[in-house]
């Protein structure tokens, strides 16, 4: 392990921690291995508040548009945010994808430079592993300092969800309704929100979308998760949705659904990586053991 390039990244060198989270992504350095050394980093007291929190929803809706928002009201408080835009698209194209895909101008911004950082994760290549690599990233950008950590991604496909699962709080972004009210695939992922944002509201069928949300929460049990309008093009609702999302509360009902996702990551992270599942998939397809017996090799501790 490099202590030099950690020692530099901990104290505030951003080229340093760029290369240590590039290390994260490519599995060349064990999270485990930095918390052995540097121990009280990363046992901060718990706080009230959270420290990640996932911005989800359809491509398209607008969660940049909104995040960059967000961002600049975050900042105006002295917030110091880091942002972690996953994205789905094939490393080979993702290089031109990337840039086109985060448009943060909070950035340019002299007064706030040093108070946001922004990431792009190409997370094609590491399939499975995504949400535990996108986790060990959180968890560093936090022990070195970044107060808030918001992670971006896009709400379809399982291995999207779970990257936002392993965050404390989920917020759901939608748009305004195109007429097929509140579909399953939909449910399964506002059933994981502890708010939702219904972004354009400049758009006609905003407010209507709202509605069919908060009523689909009323069916369900438990306490029922905000439902907020906005508009990151007039900027109406950004204010009150950027202060109502840093006090956000873990809504009871989307836990279990979080832990659910966070199980099943962790127990494909460990099949994935297991250093047995070559001899195992050989096994298997030449019919020597069971899927159940690979299991109890794979799975088991
Ligand atoms: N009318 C209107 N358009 C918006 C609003 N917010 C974003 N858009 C537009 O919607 C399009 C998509 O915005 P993005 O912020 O890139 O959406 P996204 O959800 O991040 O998209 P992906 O990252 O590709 O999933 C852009 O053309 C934006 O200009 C809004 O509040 N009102
Ligand atoms: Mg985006």
């Amino acid at each position: 392990m490099n202590l030099e390039l950690l020692n530099s990244a901990i104290n505030g060198n951003r080229r340093a921690m760029a290369r240590v989270l590039s290390l994260l992504e490519n599995r060349n350095i064990n999270i485990d291995d930095i918390k052995s050394k540097f121990p009280k980093l990363f046992s901060k007291p718990d706080t009230e508040s959270w420290s990640s929190i996932a911005i989800t929803g359809a491509p398209g809706v607008g969660k940049s548009c909104l995040i960059d928002k967000i961002l600049i009201e975050w900042s105006k408080l002295g917030i110091r945010t880091a942002l972690l835009a996953i994205d789905p698209s094939s490393p080979r194209t993702g290089g031109a994808l990337l840039g086109d895909r985060v448009r943060i101008t909070a950035i340019d911004n002299e007064e706030f430079k040093d108070l946001i950082y922004v990431r792009s994760i190409a997370t094609r290549k590491s399939s499975g592993s995504a949400p535990l690599i996108v986790s060990d990233m959180v968890d560093f950008l936090i022990a070195v300092g970044w107060e808030r950590v918001i992670i971006e991604t896009v709400g379809s496909g399982q291995s999207e969800v779970r990257c936002a699962a392993i965050s404390d709080r989920i917020v759901v972004v939608e748009g305004p309704a195109r007429g097929d009210g509140v579909q399953a695939e939909k449910a399964g992922l506002l059933e994981l929100a502890d708010a939702v944002i219904v972004n354009k509201s400049d758009i006609s069928g905003a407010t209507q979308h709202a509605s069919e949300i908060e009523e689909s929460f009323e069916l369900g049990i438990g306490q029922t998760p905000p439902v907020i309008l906005t508009s990151a093009h007039t900027g109406d609702g950004i204010e009150s949705a950027s202060s109502l999302l840093l006090g956000l509360e873990d809504s009871g009902r989307s836990k279990r659904a979080k832990w659910r996702e966070r199980l099943l990551a962790k127990h494909e992270r460990k099949i994935l990586e297991s250093s047995k599942l070559d001899e195992i998939l050989e096994n298997l397809s030449i019919g020597s053991i069971s899927i159940d017996e690979a299991l109890n090799v794979l799975g088991g501790n």
